[in-house]
């Protein structure tokens, strides 16, 4: 049985190891942290994904997935760490650095080494082989290189790890092939063969399409305040033509792909990636626009008490990376005019902060934000509502509450994105 090495147990790492453990493969997992290493050994997760739980459970019973905190000789390496954004908005690569420092000693001739972390083009090549090479094996004849994106959507993590396809972008011939046997064991969707830098480039583009997009929605929203509109209902609109496909104006974009993944491209290409630059800047203005129309409702409130509901980057997962709702709720909390509760059950902690359930964090409120629609959210009843807030105004981030009967129990309804100045007879009815 051939042996993997997964290299960072987090939200790829850990439902990677678990499919190459259920399809044939020996697996050691290996994450800094003992405490997730314990975790995982004892059948448990340490992130929140629909299946994984039931997958870790069954490869850690039959043993072919065991966790450390330090890599195992194996044959193949798969490096699946994050890559962050630094503040000055410059890729860092420290865990990719000392990922491959922590394998350099065990490497044999005839294994290949994966990287999976979404890194700047040229990464593999210009960063990960010349630390590989420490090893002295000669890269492309002894020791085989690949980069290997996923592509998997949090909330969708186990269906998507099988039925996507993936790109397989390898240091030579040799190394992709390679790399394509150990993803053909447990991937159904077709796998595509090329060379690194393309390889990384894809990955970073597909992410980067979704926020240029996603910003030109945001613009749209902003526009359509300022032009008393109702940017969803253009959207609806303009979306029926066979080839206009506007995404979902919002509070921000969060996680830890689409909000970081364009700076890369703007670090490697600063004078060209200028729409990349502009609507990564445009996304990341969307929590300031959404606490100013928090403001503009409170204004004659004093002491006004804001309601957060939803602090995670998006709906029904746990993951609070680069999540706008958190930037709005710093906002509120440097207003010494203003108070703050939050409520979110996907999050267990968020620095200090205690999360408030439902009721409490209703009760004497002045203004709800819907910030993350979580499906709990959607069960809200807002007749129950107004019997527990002292002020009616609710702002709805993602259009998903029901206007009409928000109103019809007395609240001030403010859609992100809406003007609110034209007649609701005119309305499109969409
Ligand atoms: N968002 C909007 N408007 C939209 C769509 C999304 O404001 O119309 C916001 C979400 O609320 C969220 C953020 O964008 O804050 C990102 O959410 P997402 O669901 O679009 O994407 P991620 O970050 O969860 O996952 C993305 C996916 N990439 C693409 O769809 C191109 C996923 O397939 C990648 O594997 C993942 O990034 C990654 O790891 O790179």
């Amino acid at each position: 049985m051939k042996r993997v090495c997964v290299i960072g147990l987090g939200y790829i790492g850990l439902p990677t190891a678990c499919m190459l453990a259920s399809h044939g493969f020996e697996v050691c997992g290996v994450d800094i942290n003992p405490h997730i290493v314990e975790i995982i050994n004892n059948g448990g997760i340490h992130i929140e994904e629909p299946g994984l739980k039931a997958l870790v459970q069954s490869v850690i019973d039959s043993g072919n997935l065991k966790a450390y905190t330090t890599p195992k000789e194996s044959d193949v390496y798969v490096i699946a760490v994050p890559t962050p954004v630094r503040s000055d908005k410059k890729a860092c690569l420290d865990y990719i650095e000392s990922a491959a420092n922590s394998i350099v000693h065990l490497l044999k001739s005839g294994n290949l080494v994966i990287l999976e972390s979404t890194s700047p083009p040229e990464t593999t090549k210009d960063f990960l082989v010349p630390i590989l090479k420490k090893s002295n094996l000669e890269i492309g004849e002894e020791l085989f290189v690949a980069y290997c994106p996923e592509k998997v959507l949090p909330g969708k993590i186990i269906n998507e790890l099988v039925k996507n396809q993936r790109i397989v972008g390898g240091i030579n011939e040799k190394s992709a092939q390679m790399a394509k046997e150990v993803y053909l064991s447990f991937v159904e969707g077709e796998i595509f063969l090329t060379d690194t830098v393309t390889a990384e480039m894809v990955k970073i583009m597909e992410n980067t399409y979704r926020d240029v997009n996603i910003a030109f929605a945001n613009e749209l929203a902003k526009i359509s305040h300022k032009m008393g509109i109702n940017a969803w209902d253009v959207i609806n609109l303009a979306n029926l033509h066979p080839r206009v496909n506007i995404h979902n104006p919002g509070p921000g974009v969060g996680g830890h792909c689409i909000s970081v993944d364009p700076w890369f491209i703007v670090e490697k290409n600063p004078t060209l990636a200028k729409l990349i630059n502009q609507a990564r800047n445009i996304n990341d203005s969307m929590p300031e626009f959404t606490y100013n129309l928090i403001l503009q409702q409170v204004k004659d409130i004093p002491n006004a008490k804001i309601t957060v509901l939803g602090l995670t980057y998006k709906p029904n997962i746990d993951d609070l990376r680069e999540s706008p709702a958190i930037e709005i709720v710093r906002m509120i909390e440097n207003n010494p005019d203003l108070r703050l509760s939050v409520c979110d059950s996907h999050v267990k902690r968020f620095n200090n902060h205690e999360l408030s359930n439902l009721e409490e964090a209703l009760k004497d409120s002045d203004c709800v934000v819907l910030a993350v629609n979580h499906n709990e959210f959607k069960s809200i009843n807002p007749a129950q509502v107004a019997t527990l807030v002292r002020n009616k105004i609710v702002i709805d981030t993602a259009n998903s509450l029901n206007k009409k009967v928000w109103e019809e129990n007395g609240f001030r309804y403010i859609l992100l994105g809406d003007g609110n100045l034209r007649l609701p007879t005119l309305r499109p009815s969409l």
